[in-house]
């Protein structure tokens, strides 16, 4: 039988999702939960309303919003992987309480003509805030439907002015051991580290995000800034950023240092080449089917190529062998 690989058998019912569960056991009860209509959708796609509200007008660019039904704020907000807040899926929400969001500054540096450290304040003005309904694949086999709240990444890095050396660029998550327990383990190497091609940087589906469900983002989902990386597994995604760096050679990531032979450098979503350890070929839907909003024992689905992305940014890598750039 499949088995989440890097689910461990004590998570396989995280606290809050069972709290979550009883809660729908008591509505369909009430016969409440099976009236599966717009008001489940509706309240899919709102958030907690004990953050600050962020809209964001729907976007413009290609692709930026998925048809599918988004996940479940509490699901989103309970189920996550921030390993500097622990390695349990609910250990972020537990924990990520002691993270400050502010005050924040992010430094652009590198090979630009231009770099700058933007109080975050500030970098939520650089430009119109979007609203994007991008569908997250998690490595590890599952997926959710996001709406993140934010604006292309190029919008930034454009500002900054990368020169003819600018060949990739790097991102720094935060690594304060006082606002974050995990960071005092030795799971990854700290700080937790990401990189992207420039042109991939460049790419407008690439999105820097502030906010999710209309809302800021929750400290477990990477307050106060974070990437969101469609069409790649879910850990290129970095949290909580304090960094923009261009660089000429293509860095390493926190990833790819753990375990090289698992976590290449691009990590696009691809159902034909496998994780060395399980295949790729298929995800569950968070909070989707029977047996709990974990949805344990709901039908997988196919995994699509570049997580369904394929038509906006297949380009980027034609005649590149995916089997060797993984
Ligand atoms: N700094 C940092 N960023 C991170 C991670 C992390 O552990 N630390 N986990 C990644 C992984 S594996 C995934 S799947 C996504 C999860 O994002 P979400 O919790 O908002 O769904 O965040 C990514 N970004
Ligand atoms: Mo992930």
């Amino acid at each position: 039988m499949y088995r989440d690989p890097l689910i461990a058998p004590s998570e396989i019912t995280p606290r809050a999702l069972y709290q979550n569960r009883r809660e729908w056991l008591k509505l369909a009860a009430a016969g409440a939960a099976f009236a599966a209509g717009g008001d489940v959708f509706a309240q899919a796609t709102t958030g907690g309303g004990k953050l600050a509200k962020l809209p964001g007008a729907k976007s413009a660019v290609a692709g930026a919003l998925t048809m599918e039904k988004p996940t479940a704020y509490q699901d989103a907000t309970t189920y996550n992987n921030f390993y500097e807040f622990g390695t349990d899926k609910a250990d972020p929400a537990q924990h990520a309480q002691t993270l400050r969001p502010r005050p924040w500054s992010v430094s652009i540096e590198g090979e630009c003509n231009k770099p700058q450290t933007l109080d975050i304040d500030a970098l939520m003005k650089l430009s119109a805030m979007e609203e994007r309904i991008y569908r997250l694949r998690c490595v590890e086999g599952w997926s959710m439907v996001i709406p993140w709240v934010g604006y292309s990444l190029a919008e930034v890095i454009k500002r900054a002015e990368p020169n003819s050396r600018a060949k990739y660029v790097e991102f720094t998550s935060l690594a304060d051991p006082k606002q974050m327990p995990g960071v005092r383990s030795g799971v990854l190497d700290w700080p937790y580290i990401e990189g992207l091609r420039i042109d991939e940087a460049m790419h407008p589906l690439a999105l820097l995000a502030f906010g999710m469900y209309g809302e800021v983002l929750p400290n477990q989902n990477g307050a106060p800034v974070r990437l969101v990386m469609p069409w790649k597994y879910g850990f290129k995604s970095a949290k909580s950023i304090v960094k923009i760096r261009f660089v000429e050679k293509q860095p390493t990531s926190s990833w790819t240092k753990a375990a090289q032979q698992e976590y290449g450098f691009y990590s696009n979503v691809n159902p034909n080449v496998d994780h060395p350890r399980w295949s790729q070929a298929t995800e569950r839907r968070i909070g989707e089917g029977s047996g709990g909003l974990s949805g344990l024992f709901a039908k997988r689905r196919p995994t699509l190529m570049f997580n369904g992305y394929e038509a906006q940014v297949g380009q980027l890598y034609a005649g590149m062998d995916l089997k060797k750039n993984f």
